[in-house]
């Protein structure tokens, strides 16, 4: 299978700027006619090349006659000897029911819905199916009308009746030129909600949002979320809404979160459907923060769309940050700012690490599902947080701006994107710009040297990429630092030379010496304030220190960071066999901790959270998964058991109330939840999760319960799970948290435990989100099961992987991330995950999805 490269684009030698389609919906041989205006760009070549897959070709004409000079292959269609100008007319036949990979147009349960980036147009006809051809589309769309009372495609609709035979049409055009990817298609039966919102240019909007039937009252939040998403855009980027209309739609089988087709989204419903009773504080927030990434993608993304796919950051990593910055103001920058941290560190170094590193704008793609990535997203947005913070707010937008001026209504690139930017900056920005060709995860380390004498310090910043699989080699990056000095009593330094100006040092070298004078005592440098750059850090603290960095850091991060550097501290010495090293004056210190931030929840909650096991393998290597696993329970068992008291009275404290979703509420829910986790593990552990379980009015609680008895109390686990599951064994995205936390459950009849829940009547292989609530949630954060020493664990996803690769690649090749990330193993867990990589490897039919991902974790 061939990869596409970066460096071989070729911009398009025709063009299409009008489509006309029909489209006679039918569960297996739906109709599609489509007319496009075609014009020759280039001289390059006579025929016109077209992408279509799985298509049934009916027939074809050139400007209203029959044409037969053409050639079918796999996956393109050559219509040969075209002239410069004019229209192709093509019929075509696909087959909606039996489309399980759900790309292109499938039915999910009762409703007929699209499914086009990254490549998914070409399931439905011929076309050129890339995101640089922009067309305007008018599509009539006709179904049975009382099956499919609603027909929907992008834009305004502008006709509808009926038809003789029982079904109805409706006609949609959409002014404004889009790619394909973007085109989008729903026909089904729905309640819907309907909003109203007026932009601040005095443009009335129609808000509409359609739901399964019966789940009206879920949509209220999702839709509330649209209306602050679209203020937000006009008060902070001043972008408004340029349609008359903007509807999303909900549907249970998904591949993504959701899609910013053109004024029609659609969305995988768990990310719009949510109430207090069925949906987590979690549920909620990803909620409007999908509602609102999916909304910006209206003019980054939409409006200024991708040239190739290879600038797939262009859109997302700007979207993503676009909505952090969102849903930050909507509720908390430090709990957010946490959030994605995590995310990074995870699962993005992880990335970062494994076969399948690439820059956030990758060189070379075999199948390009497999790049909508954690370094794609989140490490993307991770540079464009960069640019503000090099940029500050207000050059920011200056750039952001200039972006738009320039290239609203274009296909465009990131070096387009970085070049609107330095018009609003004078900092040369060319340096910066390695971040979009440069994979890895650079270190940061800290050298001091302290003269006691002269009371003078020297602190070395030194900074380095460790290769990679795709790069051998690497430069330094130009990196923001965030840099403040402490003293052992909490007073704080700056260099003499001025290299740190307003806390930030500017890496912009391999490394570079601070000086301080006037110092006494070493000092304690506090690095990477906010997470200020995609880094890791070498700061070889002692603990005491680290819990000094807790004390008196003025960064609230940087603070919840130093928590995590004292756990992850601790939980080495219990991989030592040492966990009496931990003396009485850590165990002091982290009773303080409790004692003085009783009243801050937020980051409270944060700070009792232990790294998870993902987090605790960026910071080591050749891991042996199960002693790891098991020092880190040793850990939390010995946290629990010494800090009790302080846990329980902290826990008694709090005061949730009757359920608000709002900051407040939602930071006191948290912190007694993580609370409730650790005092599972004491004697009061029992009464409390029942007590909480029997007494929740919301989703958070009953679930905070259950996963305070997962793993720590199997017995009370078993018996509340059986009653979760007779209270919500009908509504498939609550029974996809129960079938999650069964999978997660570390126990040693894990794998028969799966073979249950796969045979559950709820369950299917043709649902993404059943998969990888059973499948995906195992093989991610199941470690004592995935992970276990006989590698039937490994075996067992392996098996799983061959049936789903037949039916979805795309969540396939998801899936089998953890197994493609064997190089930070012990070697006999290397050898385990590699011998069933090589069995899916031989395995007949593998998809290009699959086929690219195990390939290169073998290579
Ligand atoms: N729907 C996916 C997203 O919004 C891909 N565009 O990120
Ligand atoms: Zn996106």
């Amino acid at each position: 299978m061939q990869a596409k490269r970066r460096a071989d684009y070729q911009p398009p030698a025709f063009t299409i700027s009008n489509v006309k389609m029909d489209v006679r919906l039918h569960p297996t041989a739906t109709r599609i006619t489509s007319e496009l205006q075609i014009s020759r760009v280039t001289e390059q070549s006579r025929h016109l090349e077209l992408d279509g897959d799985k298509l049934s070709l009916i027939s074809i004409n050139l400007d209203g006659e029959p044409y037969d000079d053409i050639e079918q292959l796999d996956e393109k269609l050559i219509v040969r000897n075209v002239p410069d100008n004019f229209t192709l007319t093509i019929v075509n036949d696909i087959d909606p029911q039996n489309n399980q990979a759900l790309e292109g147009l499938y039915l999910s349960q009762n409703t007929y819905c699209t499914q086009c980036e990254a490549e998914g147009f070409r399931r439905i006809t011929y076309y050129l199916d890339r995101p640089d051809v922009l067309a305007t589309f008018e599509v009539t769309l006709h179904g049975d009308k009382t099956q499919y009372p609603t027909l929907l495609a992008n834009g305004n609709p502008i006709a509808r009746g009926d038809n003789d035979d029982g079904t109805h049409w409706v006609t949609w055009q959409d002014p404004f030129p889009k790619p394909s990817y973007l085109f989008a298609m729903v026909a089904g039966d729905f309640d819907l909600l309907e909003g109203d919102y007026t932009t601040a240019s005095g443009k009335p909007v129609k808000l509409e949002l359609y739901v399964d039937k019966g789940k009206k009252s879920r949509g209220e939040f999702a839709l509330e979320s649209l209306k602050r998403a679209m203020k937000w855009d006009e008060d902070t980027f001043g972008l408004e809404y340029d349609l008359d209309i903007y509807m999303i739609v909900a549907v249970d089988f998904f591949n993504m979160g959701a899609m910013e087709n053109k004024g029609l989204n659609i969305f995988n419903s768990k990310f719009v459907l949510a109430d207090q009773r069925s949906a987590t504080d979690e549920d909620f927030f990803n909620v409007e923060s999908v509602i609102a990434h999916e909304y910006f993608h209206n003019w980054t993304g939409n409006r200024v769309t991708c040239r190739d796919w290879f600038q797939l950051s262009l859109k997302e990593g700007l979207t993503v940050f676009r909505d952090q910055q969102f849903s930050a103001d909507m509720t908390s920058e430090l709990s957010n700012r946490i959030k994605h941290v995590r995310v990074m560190r995870e699962h993005q170094f992880a990335e970062d690490a494994s076969a399948m590193s690439h820059p956030i704008r990758p060189e070379e793609v075999i199948e390009m599902n497999n790049f909508y990535t954690v370094t794609v997203y989140d490490k993307g947005a991770e540079v464009i947080r960069m640019f503000h913070t090099l940029l500050g707010e207000e050059g920011f937008r200056k750039g952001m701006n200039e972006y738009f001026r320039r290239h609203d209504g274009q296909a465009v690139t990131c070096d387009d994107f970085v070049a609107a930017m330095q018009t609003a900056t004078d900092i040369d920005l060319s340096h910066f710009a390695q971040w979009y060709s440069q994979s890895g995860t650079p270190v940061i380390s800290l050298t001091t040297m302290f003269d006691e004498q002269k009371k003078a310090m020297d602190i070395t910043v030194t900074q380095h990429t460790p290769a990679t699989a795709d790069q051998a080699t690497k430069v330094p990056l130009f990196i923001p630092v965030a840099f403040d000095c402490i003293d052992e009593n909490g007073n704080h330094y700056t260099d003499e030379d001025g290299k740190i100006k307003d806390g930030m040092l500017l890496l912009d070298a391999p490394s570079i010496t601070l000086h301080f004078t006037g110092v006494s005592t070493p000092l304690i440098p506090v690095v990477l304030g906010n997470f200020s750059a995609p880094a890791k850090v070498n700061n070889n603290l002692s603990v005491q220190q680290m819990l000094q960095v807790f004390r008196y850091a003025k960064d609230a991060f940087n603070r919840w960071d130093a928590m995590q550097s004292v756990y992850n501290w601790c939980i080495g010495e219990f991989e030592k066999g040492q966990g009496e090293n931990i003396n009485d004056s850590v165990w002091n210190a982290l009773n303080a901790v409790i004692n003085d931030e009783a009243q801050n929840h937020e980051l409270l909650g944060e700070c009792l959270v232990i790294p998870t096991f993902e987090t605790l393998c960026q910071t080591r290597q050749h891991i042996d998964p199960n002693s790891l696993n098991a020092a880190r329970a040793a850990f939390c068992d010995a946290f629990s058991a010494k800090l009790a008291p302080a846990l329980k009275r902290v826990f008694d404290a709090i005061e949730t109330g009757s359920y608000q979703y709002d900051q407040r509420s939602v930071n006191a829910r948290r912190c007694k939840n993580v609370l409730l986790n650790h005092l599972a593990r004491t004697d009061d552990g029992e009464q409390l999760v029942r007590q909480q379980y029997a007494d929740a009015d919301n989703m958070t609680d009953t679930l905070g319960a259950l996963k305070a008895a997962q793993g720590i109390l199997p017995e009370v686990f078993e018996v509340l799970m059986q009653n979760f599951e007779s209270q919500w064994n009908v509504d498939p995205l609550v029974l996809d948290k129960w079938f999650g936390l069964h999978a997660t459950t570390e126990r040693e009849n894990i794998l028969s435990q799966l073979s249950l829940l796969k045979q559950h009547p709820q369950f299917t292989i043709n649902n993404p989100n059943r998969v990888r609530a059973v499948m995906g949630s195992f093989a991610f954060f199941n470690t004592a099961g995935f992970h276990r020493a006989d590698g039937a664990g490994y075996k067992y996803v392996t098996d799983y992987l061959m049936e789903l690769d037949a039916v979805n690649p795309q969540v396939a090749a998801r899936v089998v991330t953890p197994l493609t990330q064997w190089q930070n193993y012990a070697p006999a867990h290397q050898s385990l995950m590699k011998a069933q990589l090589n069995r899916l490897l031989g395995h007949k039919g593998l998809s290009r999805d699959m086929f690219e991902k195990v390939s290169k974790s073998l290579a």
